[in-house]
């Protein structure tokens, strides 16, 4: 494979309206705060990728602002002029940073990208060189939708209608306490046979124990993160009381704490969000465990704009990520994405990667300009 020499980098700070406002525990947000990273090589070859990030440390630490201060003033002069022979060569140009993993998981992600043009290859056929053998790209990846907490019961069983009807074949609702059983039976009595799931974003207490096991009842396919984010060892501890299986999606930022969520007993199934690891070489490590474990697996998404969406389909379509995972089409998110061509859902509930090299979508210029202006009018902070 050829290397890449690393001549630029740019940071775009976006805005981009959802069609919806999206509601977890943590609260609503009507746009999405992106940040992306365009590095451009040597050759000229320019590589995208999105730091898959949200405008308060809600879900993670991190903040579009705090990953913009560590990729410009720490990882970006540790990478310019660098040459990379292979795209795991990277984690070790910044390794000395700690944490950030989102930062680090954008910029690492356009380097992915750049590799892939590079090389001639679909980026979803280059993650494949570096999983185990015979783990083939199978070119499209089955998903399912998230749903945010809705204003009313009927307002949620409407909402689940709707998404089946344009063809999902998994639904996750968001809960919270207050916000569960009384939602899971309204869904469960409209619609017996679907595959549901649940995300509770760390709204739990070990406390609640009792009231997570009456989920029970409901067929649920996983449970995901009802408890503290920094919590493994009370997931490990609720398992043992629960007939549901566990998904962690936020304790889990490391191939370490994987091993130690699944000595404890704390996981039955792995959300993945490549950037909360810090990235796909951490992300080729966590799968590598899991196909080792036959631990159920799928990627997660942080409403994504197209070039993290591209990137993360074409992870989805690993085999081993053998659960459907939550990266929905285009028309879930924004009236306009960024990138063209949008996604769109197949009638078996899957999004085909991208035909062309590396992320295989195309950033409009017209629209990456207009998204930077929107964020400048709309920053919402005080400080810069
Ligand atoms: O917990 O999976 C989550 C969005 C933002 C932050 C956290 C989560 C989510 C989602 C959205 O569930 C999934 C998607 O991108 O469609
Ligand atoms: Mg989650």
């Amino acid at each position: 494979m050829k290397p890449i020499t690393i001549k630029s980098i740019e940071l775009h700070t976006v805005l981009l309206p959802y069609l919806a406002p999206f509601e977890t525990s943590f609260g609503a947000e009507t746009d999405k705060v992106a940040l992306l990273v365009e590095l451009t090589t040597t050759a000229g070859v320019r590589g995208w990728g999105e730091c898959s990030i949200e405008f308060w440390p809600g879900y993670g630490q991190e903040t579009s602002v705090t990953a913009r201060h560590i990729l410009s003033e720490f990882m970006l002069p540790a990478v310019i002029g660098q040459t990379i022979a292979a795209p795991c060569d990277f984690p070790p140009l910044v390794h000395r940073f700690r944490g950030n993993h989102h930062a680090r998981a954008g910029l690492e992600a356009a380097v992915w990208d750049a590799f892939a043009k590079t090389n001639d290859l679909r980026l979803t056929d280059c993650f494949a060189r570096y999983a185990p053998p015979g783990h083939n790209s199978q070119g499209r990846a089955a998903v399912g939708v998230s749903i945010g907490i809705q204003p009313s019961l009927a307002d949620t069983v409407a909402m689940v209608n709707r998404r089946l009807k344009e063809g999902y074949g998994r639904i996750k609702l968001k809960i919270k306490r207050g916000w569960d059983v009384e939602v899971a039976r309204a869904v469960r009595a409209a619609q017996p046979d679907i595959l549901l799931m649940l995300d509770a974003n760390s709204d739990y207490r070990p406390e609640d124990a009792e009231r997570l096991a009456q989920l029970d009842q409901f067929d649920l396919l996983m449970i995901e993160q009802p408890l503290s984010h920094d919590d493994i060892f009370h997931h490990g501890q609720l398992q043992k009381r629960l007939k549901t299986r566990l998904c962690l999606d936020e304790s889990v930022k490391s191939a370490s704490d994987l091993q130690i969520a699944l000595q404890v007993g704390a996981i039955r199934v792995l959300n993945l969000k490549p950037a909360r690891v810090g990235g796909f070489c951490e992300s080729l490590a966590i799968y590598r465990i899991c196909v080792e474990n036959d631990l159920p697996l799928w990627i997660g998404g942080m409403l994504e704009t197209g070039v993290g969406r591209a990137a993360n389909v074409s992870f989805a379509a690993l085999p081993a990520v053998n659960l459907p995972s939550d990266i929905s089409a285009t028309d879930r998110y924004f009236a306009a994405d960024l990138t063209e061509p949008p996604f769109t859902l197949a009638p078996d509930s899957t999004l085909a990667v991208p035909d062309g090299y590396g992320i295989g979508v195309e950033i409009q210029p017209d629209r990456l300009a207009d998204a930077k202006q929107r964020w400048r009018e709309n920053n919402p902070y005080r400080d810069g």
